[in-house]
């Protein structure tokens, strides 16, 4: 098919472009690491955001060969980073979905000059839906080997707690719309301070997604938060201007 040939020359000529956006401690300020965001500069189309390039490789399937390279390529520009910094990877559904996933991210992690204890996978909701227990025993086996998992977007969907019951989480991500009115809305504070309390309560780190103003870091921080992501202090950028905010503070 069409799609999967694009694809397959995406990958061949190096189309699939990976921007890293910092992540900061909120006690500290200090740069804890990045999350992967991955896109897709087609030569014709123009850039192609995460989800739709990965609804196009599901149709073509081609989901694994996708996965496995930004996980190898973001892999291979984190093994630059300075050793104290995390890398956080985003899951997809398709992934998830795949009776070998914690094999194929094992081989790749393998593979590459980076320790799996540095590692965050990112999971949302929506990619557990499908088979949580299937999900689950995979994620057990590469928490086993001392990758993180972080659940995302928390707040945005449909709550389960029953996620926060068994898999072997280490951050809760909450989403930005969790954020973006605790500054003026009492009512939404309170939701966040619940859900710190709730985190706490079950060992697991807060991390605080689209801070763009100072405020609203101060609530964060003030609640216990324990990390933080946003336009505030940085934005995605490409592997090199990281590599350089890494190593200098840009
Ligand atoms: O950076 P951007 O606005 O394109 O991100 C949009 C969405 O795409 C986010 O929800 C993000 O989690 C997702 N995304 C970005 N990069 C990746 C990736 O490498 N893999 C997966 N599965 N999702 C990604
Ligand atoms: O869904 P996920 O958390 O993986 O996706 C992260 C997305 O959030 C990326 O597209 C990233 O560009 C975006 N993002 C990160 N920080 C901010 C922010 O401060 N404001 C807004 N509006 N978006 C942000
Ligand atoms: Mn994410
Ligand atoms: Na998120």
């Amino acid at each position: 098919e069409a799609i999967a040939a694009e694809l397959a020359v995406a990958l061949a000529e190096g189309q699939i472009e990976i921007l890293f956006q910092p992540q900061f401690f909120c006690a500290s300020d200090a740069l804890a690491g990045a999350e992967a965001l991955a896109r897709w500069n087609h030569p014709v189309r123009g850039r192609i955001g995460a989800e739709t390039m990965f609804a196009l490789a599901a149709r073509a399937g081609m989901s694994e060969a996708l996965t496995r390279r930004i996980a190898s390529q973001a892999l291979a520009a984190a093994a630059a980073w300075p050793a104290d910094l995390r890398l956080s990877l985003n899951v997809t559904a398709s992934d998830i979905a795949a009776d070998d996933f914690a094999t194929v991210l094992a081989d790749v992690i393998a593979r590459s000059d980076f320790p799996a204890e540095r590692l965050t996978l990112e999971l949302t909701e929506q990619a557990l839906v499908r088979d949580m227990e299937g999900s689950a025993e995979q994620i057990a086996r590469l928490a086993d080997s001392g990758v993180r998992f972080a659940l995302d977007d928390f707040g945005a969907g449909f709550c389960n707690f029953r996620y926060l019951k068994i898999l072997p989480l280490h951050y809760l991500k909450l989403d930005r719309t969790m954020v973006e009115g605790i500054v003026n809305d009492a009512r939404d504070l309170a939701v966040l301070r619940a859900i710190v309390a709730m985190a706490g309560a079950l060992d697991l780190a807060v991390i605080a997604e689209g801070i763009e103003s100072e405020a609203q870091l101060e609530k964060v921080r003030a609640e216990g938060c324990a990390l933080f992501q946003g336009f505030l202090r940085a934005r995605p950028m490409e592997a090199a201007s990281f590599a350089r905010f890494a190593h200098d503070g840009e």
